[in-house]
């Protein structure tokens, strides 16, 4: 047998056990082994009953994702078949679950006939998240076992429930705190012992039945999840098969849920869902930086700064249980920065988001400190105070002085050059770039900057630090506005130039986000404030040739006073009290006026224009940046769009959707727009060899 399968026996029970690390998938080789011990135990007629469980802190991640839409993943025993067979099974199959038991691991356990976990266990069926729907069987047996509604929750909503949770649902029969294999053996043995037919889920009929009255639920559901599920193919094909389960024989609605998994698998948004799952999990692994590298435990922790990023840094901090001062130069500032805190807490516990106890917990974790003092005994600090480097420098050589030895100093700077402020100090390697995006305290994104001196220890630190506060931390090198920022130059410079020739800031913005974007970069633009950037042109502008184009909308947009949704007007208006943008018959007047003042003829532009000119150029100069190294991979880039400026996951991120459309195309097409645009939109090295050679971001990253 596979050394995948541990096989043992307790009595009259025959102990399978997945030993696959890391997550025991079920791959080829696994379900062969598991099918070959139930074939043992079936044989042996010493042997009553098996229980099935796994070796490590969990008992199985499912299906193993890396075998889809390839002959392992239909090797005999496919996963529909072992599962088929364990139901099946004439001698009773008991599971016993611990830490984590999700998709085809949870569709397992549902076909064996009881389910015992340990408490705490979470256990889901998350397919929907790859662009799937459960293929073996899990969308069929779920509604059995918990009722339609329930099931449309858990296989639609994707997310996976605790042990106590299921327990109460149906999903499972026994949640014990003491050891979980001991009490699914017992309940073995003692099944066995009263004999009788094993329970077959797929037999189960009275939840289904009762569902059957109510169809309603159904299109209930639908419009309910419409505006989550937008754009995406798998949560629709979830309700189809949820629905098929309730209306159909078992084994109809089994052969509806097979064809309905061959047919998303192989889509394009599986695929580039799948990518984007493997992308973030890609993103921690970095060169210099391993499982021996040591890392310092952060117990305490400061935030300098108590500004919109400064109050949300803080509350990262609380919120993953590490005590964290915050530090201001003036007693008001200080009072108005806890206020925000208060606020911001207090609007979540009003909205249901948290309860009181979570905020209390919180706040009781945050102390406001005036002056360095509260440095002295922290393991890291977060500088976020406004772009200024003579201020930085101030700041971080009085960090240098006052600072434990090994303590990270971290910076949120999102413009200056982190060498330059390393040198500032005589510890360059503790310094690293902590980049948040805003909101702080939601979004997930974390840019990690790595220095010229950050050491590994630093880095790692910094990595491990992203995971405790829940951040996708993404790896970069120096380079002005680093990755993300840096990329988003050319999205924004472009649609601004579009509104120029012809188009209006709502074409483009819907057309952005037809294509999956949570909105498109007008609207980005208003919520976002317009001041930030105006100043940031300002400073810029001396530095910039003389020949480069330039959109002088936005700035004039600013010089009338409108910074955007705070104003209640930017690049578009807004009524009192609402957040939807209304066009602005002003603004179109002086868009078309600026355009005739640079002897632009204004022309129709088409949708597809749009979008070629507001993402191509991001790809291209994200080619850019694998070349000069300041993004490690391509899925780096992909992983950064898609939770820093919500690039559709659907879409897999601008670099994994250049690759599916062929980077030949994408070359032609630059190569067009820069002989009728200029040189802002020259191909990049990388992407003209990549498109000569007939290759793809993939490839190259696999080299
Ligand atoms: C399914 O079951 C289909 C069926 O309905 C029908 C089939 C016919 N396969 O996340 P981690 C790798 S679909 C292959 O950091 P954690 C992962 O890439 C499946 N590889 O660990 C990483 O590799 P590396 C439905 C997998 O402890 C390593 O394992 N299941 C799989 O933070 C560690 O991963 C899911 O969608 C897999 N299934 O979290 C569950 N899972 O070290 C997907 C993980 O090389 N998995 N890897 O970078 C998870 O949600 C989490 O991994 C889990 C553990 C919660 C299990």
């Amino acid at each position: 047998m596979t050394d995948l399968i541990q096989y043992t026996t307790r009595g009259a029970v025959g102990l399978i056990t997945l030993a696959n690390p890391p997550v025991n998938a079920f791959s080829a080789a696994v379900r062969a082994g598991v099918l070959e011990a139930l074939e043992g135990i079936m044989a042996d007629d010493a042997l009553t009953a098996a229980v099935i469980t796994g070796s490590g802190k969990l008992f199985s991640g499912g299906a193993d994702i890396r075998e889809f839409n390839t002959p392992a993943g239909m090797q005999s025993p496919n996963l529909p078949e072992l599962i088929e067979k364990t139901e099946a099974f004439p001698k009773p199959v008991v599971a016993a679950l611990h830490g984590t038991a999700v998709g085809g691991a949870l569709e397992l356990s549902m076909a064996c006939h009881h389910r015992v976990a340990a408490a705490g266990t979470r256990l889901g069926l998350p397919e929907v998240t790859l662009g799937i729907v459960p293929g073996a069987g899990g969308t069929q047996r779920m509604p059995r076992l918990v009722g339609a509604e329930a099931a449309l929750d858990l296989i639609v909503g994707g997310r996976p429930i605790k042990a106590e949770e299921a327990l109460e649902l149906g999903l499972i029969d026994e949640v014990v705190e003491s050891d979980v294999v001991d009490a699914a053996v017992a309940l073995a043995e003692k099944v066995a012992a009263e004999g009788g037919p094993p329970r077959r889920t797929s037999e189960l009929e009275d939840r289904v039945t009762a569902d059957r009255e109510r169809p309603e639920i159904f299109e209930e559901f639908r419009k309910k999840m419409a505006r989550k599920a937008r754009g995406l193919e798998s949560p629709y094909a979830c309700v189809e098969c949820i629905e098929a389960a309730v209306n159909k024989p078992f084994a109809e609605g089994l052969a509806f849920e097979r064809e309905t998994f061959v047919r998303c698998v192989e889509s394009a948004q599986s695929k580039a869902l799948q990518h984007a799952f493997f992308a973030e999990r890609e993103s921690g692994k970095v060169p210099g930086v391993t499982k021996e590298t040591s890392t310092r435990p952060i117990e305490r922790a400061a935030v300098i700064g108590g500004g919109t990023m400064g109050t949300g840094i803080t509350m990262c901090f609380a919120n993953a249980g590490i005590p964290v001062s915050i530090i201001e130069v003036a007693q008001d500032g200080l009072d108005r920065a806890m206020k925000t805190i208060e606020g911001t807490y207090a609007g979540g516990v009003k909205r249901g988001r948290m309860s009181q106890d979570a905020m209390d917990a919180c706040m009781s974790l945050i102390t406001p400190s005036l002056g360095y003092d509260a440095v002295a005994d922290v393991d890291l600090v977060v500088e976020a105070v406004f772009e200024d480097m003579s201020l930085k420098k101030e700041i971080f050589g009085k960090l240098d002085e006052i600072c434990a030895e090994g303590a990270i100093l971290a910076t949120n700077t999102s413009t200056l050059d982190i060498n330059e402020i390393a040198r500032s100090t005589s510890r360059p390697e503790s310094v690293v770039g902590l980049h948040f995006f805003s909101p702080a305290n939601v979004m997930r994104l974390l840019e990690i900057v790595r220095g010229e001196a950050t050491s590994p220890e630093t880095l790692a630190t910094a990595m491990q630090i992203g995971k405790t506060l829940r951040k996708q931390g993404v790896v970069v090198g120096v380079r002005n506005g680093f990755v993300a920022n840096g990329m988003m130059l050319p999205y924004i410079r472009e649609s601004e130039f579009l509104v120029e020739e012809g188009a209006t800031p709502e074409q483009v913005d819907r057309v952005i986000f037809e294509f999956g974007f949570p909105m498109g970069p007008f609207q980005t633009m208003d919520m976002a404030g317009l001041d930030v950037g105006w100043r940031i042109r300002q400073a810029a502008a001396a530095t910039r040739p003389e020949s480069e184009r330039y959109s002088p909308v936005a700035d004039r947009i600013c010089e009338m006073g409108r910074m955007g949704l705070k104003t209640k007007a930017g690049w578009y208006v807004y009524e009192e009290g609402s957040r939807t943008p209304v066009p602005d018959p002003e603004i179109a007047a002086m868009i078309e006026a600026s355009s005739a003042e640079q002897g632009i003829e204004r022309r129709e532009i088409s949708d597809q224009e749009i979008l070629v000119r507001c993402l191509y150029p991001l790809v291209n100069l994200g080619a850019g940046m694998l070349e000069e190294g300041v993004a490690l991979r391509p899925s780096d880039i992909d992983v950064i769009w898609m939770h820093g400026f919500g690039f559709p996951r659907y879409h897999g991120g601008p670099m994994f959707w250049a690759d599916q459309i062929g980077l030949g195309e994408v070359h032609r097409v630059m190569q067009e727009l820069y002989e009728q645009h200029g040189e802002l939109l020259q191909p990049t090295a990388l992407l003209t060899q990549l498109a000569q050679e007939g290759r793809s971001f993939g490839d190259w990253s696999a080299e």
